[in-house]
Parts: C-alpha cells; structure tokens; sequence
C-alpha cells in the first residue's frame, strides 16, 4: 500500500460527528506518550499530520484522517493520563468505549505498546475488553530503536507471552520504530490486506 493523500478531516466530540460516508477506519490507541502521533505520521509520511507534542494528554477529540480517498485512520485520545481529571478522563472513556463498540466502520484497531516498558495493567485491562466485545484489534510496539533489534524482540516477545495466561489465539502484533521507519511496510501490508478482504495472513 501507498499512501499518495492524507488529510486531516474531522475532529468529533462524539461519535454522531464522525464521517458519514462509511469508509473503512482503522483506530490507533494507547496511553498517553507511546508514540501515537508519530506513528500516524510516520506511516503518512506526512510531519505534524497528527500533532506530536511534548505535552502528553492534549488529544482529546476522534480525529479522522482521510487517507488515498478510500478510508480513514483515526486518531482516538489517551487512555489513563494521570495528569487528566477523573471527570475529563471519564468522559474520554466513555467516548472511546462507544467508538469502539457501536462505530460500525470500524476494522481494525492499533493499540499502542511501548516496548520497552513491563505490561501496564491498564493496557492488559483494555485488551481484554476489546477481546470481550469482540472488537478486532493489533499489538504495535513503539519505539523500538531505544532498544535495539534484538532486545526490542525479546521484550515484545516477552509481552506476547504474558497474554497466553488468557488468550488462546495471540493478535498480529508489530515492532515499530517512528525514527527508523521500522515496520511502515508491514503494518500498510496488513491494512491493505484487511481493505482487500484477504484474511488468510
Ligand atoms: N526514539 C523514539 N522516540 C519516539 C518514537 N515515537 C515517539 N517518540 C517520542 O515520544 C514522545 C511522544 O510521542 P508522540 O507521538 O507525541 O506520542 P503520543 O502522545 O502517543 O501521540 C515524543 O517526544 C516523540 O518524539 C520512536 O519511534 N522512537
Ligand atoms: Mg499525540
């Protein structure tokens, strides 16, 4: 896959001002700081496409991206930002929740790992309830080049592990690197893959 365009489209609030033009979205989340934004424009290859920022948090709106005039990668905010209060956070999560469970363009979800950090309770928490409703999601490790490509492996197979506790069947799951480019090809791979129909890899 190629990405010739990618466009900011629209910010919503909730999900009744998301496009309604039922193109397939792919979603990419995680805790606040794992790289999402550089992730976003990294596959783009489109600088400050989604605001990096070094203020973590700011992100508090779905934000959908049109990408080649055929469907949209959307920016959803953080999950568990300390720094937020419990009634903003709250009300982020009860936005996320209802994207995830009622948008119907949803295909896939991304959701953010940084890899060189021990499982979080809250992603594991997250994960399971995506395998609960049954919401279609990956493993993406960021910022792999802080580790290196041996250790970078090690730990995201580490992690991998952790999951078979619960899990039967582990998620496809990435090894990225927003400096390096590491992973762009597989992850636009998948997508294609998943926008062709073909489920058989
Ligand atoms: N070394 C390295 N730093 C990264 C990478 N991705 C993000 N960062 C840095 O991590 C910080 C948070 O990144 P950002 O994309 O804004 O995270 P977000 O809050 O999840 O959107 C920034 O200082 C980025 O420069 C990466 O792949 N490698
Ligand atoms: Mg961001």
């Amino acid at each position: 896959m190629i990405i010739k365009k990618s466009e900011f489209t629209i910010s919503a609030a909730k999900l009744s001002q998301c496009p309604k033009d039922g193109k397939p979205e792919f979603a990419f989340i995680g805790r606040s700081n794992v790289g999402k934004s550089s992730l976003i424009n990294m596959l783009t290859a489109h600088k400050g496409l989604a605001k990096t920022s070094a203020t973590p948090g700011k992100t508090l709106l779905i934000n959908h991206f049109n990408i080649n005039d055929s469907w949209y990668i959307v920016d959803l905010p953080g999950y568990g930002f300390a720094k937020r209060s419990k009634k903003v956070q709250e009300e982020i999560d009860k936005m996320i929740d209802s994207y995830m469970l009622q948008r119907e363009e949803l295909v896939n979800v991304f959701l953010l790992i940084d890899i060189r950090h021990d499982p979080q309770k809250i992603d594991r928490e997250f994960m399971d309830w995506l395998g609960e409703n049954g919401v279609p999601f990956s493993i993406v490790f960021t910022k792999a080049d802080k580790l290196g490509p041996v250790k970078a492996k090690q730990n995201a197979a580490k992690y991998l592990n952790t999951l078979k506790d619960v899990w039967e069947e582990l998620p496809p799951a990435f090894i990225t690197s927003s400096e390096s480019r590491l992973g762009k090809e597989d992850i636009l791979n998948y997508i294609e893959e998943i926008l062709n129909g073909d489920t058989t890899s």
